[in-house]
This record gives structure tokens, sequence and C-alpha cells, in this order.
């Protein structure tokens, strides 16, 4: 069997989204997703000007082979742009090997280690008592784990909060909005969000938080402290992680778990906050990290150090790679969670998908390969739609983390 072409979808249902589709001499085709959110279009060039030409011809059953041609071939290694366009090669031909041998991908990877994926959602208020609504929301959808974000007195946007009150989507179209911050509020006001959500619906509802990145070690240490009595499944991205050892100094101060890895896009981002279990989930995802060959590797190198996995799954990861992250997570045995940020109608009817909900838990589906496509007349209705992630400043103006 060969590869005979590439093509790169480029589509925008809701949000911007990249979509690669192989095609072989046996009328199999596969797809992956490249979204990389506000910079889409330098993963649809890097694969359409420099990893396609070279795929065609090649045997699209040796997936390995060709993850180390695109890795080591590339000279240049790791980087989110060079990882999202290897991960969608990956996803394709993992697609591609699951259709020819007539079998869902979860059986190529070693089958089932469960019987659903437990996957967590997004409640996000402007303030306590709209959160707390969320909150009940999504508990009453049947979801057993829901992350909760809310709005700060005094802080005009927050992270996962949409100003218009609708759904929250994180890239705002046209060039990057700017957001202001305040640490000093949100460290005051996070503790009394989670205090009332327990006080509302009990111990039993999983919750988690999403830090994004803003504190630095020692002010995530307090978070984690003030959090304990609340028990969260985890806090997220506490610091920005470029410095691995500094997660040292909040694991000396706190019992909260952590999960941090969705910016990750290969294992030495994360090799010495597994090898030092300074973190409790990582976060990457079949799409930023290479693909579900990398992310395999990934979950068994963090399974000897008991590091679950709880990857990452917003809006910007389209269904392609929802549905490559269930096979991902039903295969291993150091599954976490799995993040769901419910796509858009819109999105959903541009890519068709065998994965379902019930009860708190995903399931891929049994079709064969990954059990999602892509209606190529219904995506060239929604052309690309250039947006991008905001960026953030404190109070007095200093560029931020966002
Ligand atoms: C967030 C994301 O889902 C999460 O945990 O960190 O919303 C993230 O901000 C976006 O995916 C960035 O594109
Ligand atoms: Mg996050």
């Amino acid at each position: 069997m060969k590869i005979t072409k590439g093509k790169v979808i480029v589509c925008s249902p809701g949000r911007n989204f990249i979509t690669i589709k192989l095609e072989t001499d046996e009328g199999v085709y596969g797809i992956g997703d490249a979204t990389l959110n506000g910079r889409e279009l330098s993963v649809a060039s890097y694969l359409e000007d420099h990893v396609i030409p070279c795929l065609i011809g090649k045997d699209p059953s040796n997936i390995e082979d060709i993850w180390q041609y695109l890795y080591r071939g590339a000279y240049w290694r790791r980087g989110p742009v060079t990882m999202t366009a290897i991960a969608a090669v990956d996803m394709a031909l993992w697609d591609i090997k699951g259709k020819v041998l007539n079998t869902p991908v979860y059986n190529l990877l070693g089958g089932k280690c469960r019987k659903g994926v437990m996957v967590y959602s997004h409640a996000n208020g402007k303030d306590i008592e709209h959160t707390l609504d969320e909150v009940g929301k999504h508990l009453d959808m049947g979801y057993k784990a829901v992350r909760a974000q809310c709005g700060i007195p005094g802080v005009p946007t927050t992270y996962g909060v949409p100003k218009d009150g609708g759904k929250y989507e994180p890239a705002e179209k046209g060039l990057p909005s700017e957001h202001a911050w305040s640490t000093e509020k949100y460290m005051r006001h996070v503790p009394e969000l989670f205090k009332r959500i327990r006080e509302v619906y009990g111990d039993e509802p999983l919750l988690l938080h999403d830090c994004h990145h803003r504190l630095t070690p020692i002010e995530a240490a307090r978070v984690g402290r003030d959090l304990e009595p609340y028990r969260l499944f985890w806090m997220e991205d506490p610091v920005p992680a470029e410095l691995q050892e500094g997660f040292r100094l909040i694991r000396e101060h706190t019992t909260t778990p952590i999960a941090v890895g969705e910016v990750f896009n290969s294992i030495y981002d994360a090799e010495r906050l597994i090898k030092e279990q300074l973190i409790d989930y990582i976060r990457m995802t079949t799409l930023h990290a290479g693909g579900i060959s990398h992310m395999k590797k990934v979950a068994s190198f963090a399974e000897l150090y008991h590091v679950q996995t709880g990857s990452h799954g917003a809006t910007d990861l389209s269904p392609v790679t929802m549905a490559a992250a269930l096979h991902f997570d039903m295969s291993i045995t150091n599954f976490g969670i799995q993040e769901h940020m419910a796509h858009t109608d819109e999105t959903d009817e541009v890519f068709p998908h065998a994965y379902s909900f019930n009860e708190g838990y995903f399931y891929p589906g049994d079709e064969p390969g990954l059990g999602v496509d892509i209606d190529e007349k219904l995506a060239a209705k929604y052309p690309y739609d250039p947006a991008y992630l905001p960026v953030n400043r404190k109070e007095d103006g200093t560029l931020f983390h966002w």
C-alpha cells in the first residue's frame, strides 16, 4: 500500500481547525487533527510545504518509521508546530491501519483497559453564584467531574470566563485582545469559590481548577494549601512550566494534586516533572505532543512514577483529536481523566464521529480506525477566520502570562 495524496483542510465551523487527509492507492484514507490555536496556518504550511511531499509513495503501515523520519529528518526537533504536524500524520496513519485491519484503533494499542473514559467538563461563571449554577447544570448532565472557573471581583477579564455570558472560546476573532490581571485578587477569591461549591454540592463531585500558568511557585503553594480543605482532583498549570524544578517548591507545601502539560510537545518537556514525581497528572495530548505513538511512550514513562494522564481536550482540539484521545485513553493503564469541552453543533456536523457520552463517561465506539471523518463539502462553507489567543497584562501594565 502507498500514500498517493495528502491534503490540508482549513475550516472554521465556529472556530478554526486544520485537518490532514492522507489517501492511498487502495482507496483507504486517514485523517488527523493539526490545529494549533492562534497559529493554525503555520502548521498548515509545515504540512503542505515540508511534510506531504516527503510522504508520497511511503507505505502508511510503517507508522513508527514515518514518525522517526518526520522527527529526526527535520533536524530542527520538537516545538509545537513541528510536533502538531507530526501528530496529525500519526493520527491519520493509525486511522488507515485500523480501517485496513477492520478494527478500532484502541484494539491496535493493546485493547480496552476500562469500560469507558471518565471526562470532566467546564463550569464557568461571571461570579461565584453563576459558577455554582453552572456546576449544578453539569452534574445534572451526568458529569462526575467538573472544572470550575469564576470571574474575580475587581478584575475585568479572567481566563475561562466568557465576556458575553455565552459559551467560552479561548481564541478571539482578529488580533490578540489585551486582558488585565491581578494575582492578589485571584488568590483571595479562588478558595471562597471552592468553599461554596463544597457547601452546596458536598464532597462527592470531583472538582478541578485551572490556574492557567499565572502564579509563582510560592503563590501556587499558597493556593494549593488554601484549597486543601476542598479536596480538589487537581489544580492545573499552577506556574509556567519551563522551569520544571520550580515545582519542587509547590510540592513541599501542599498535597493538592498538580496537573500540567497541555502546552508540552515532547516527553523532554516533562521528563524531570515525571521522574521526580513533581506532578500527579500529565496533560499532554495526541494533538500537540506528536500523536498517539508519542503519547503511548509518554504514558509508559509516566506509569513508572505513579503519574496518570489527564489529557487536554478544549474546543480548539477538533473532534478528530477527541476520537484519537479516546482510543489512547482506553488503551493505557495509568489513565486519569480526559478533558471534554463540548464543540459547537456546526463543528460536530463537519466532523461526524462514533464517540458518545453517557453518565460522565465517553466511549470511542467500535468503527474501524479512529471512528471520525470530515465532511469536506460542509467544511468548505466555513472559511478560515483569523483569531488569536489574548495577551495578559498585570494592572501596572506588565506583560504577563495569559
Ligand atoms: C485551557 C484551554 O482547557 C484548558 O485547560 O487551558 O482552554 C487553553 O486555554 C486553550 O486550549 C488554549 O488554546
Ligand atoms: Mg488548561
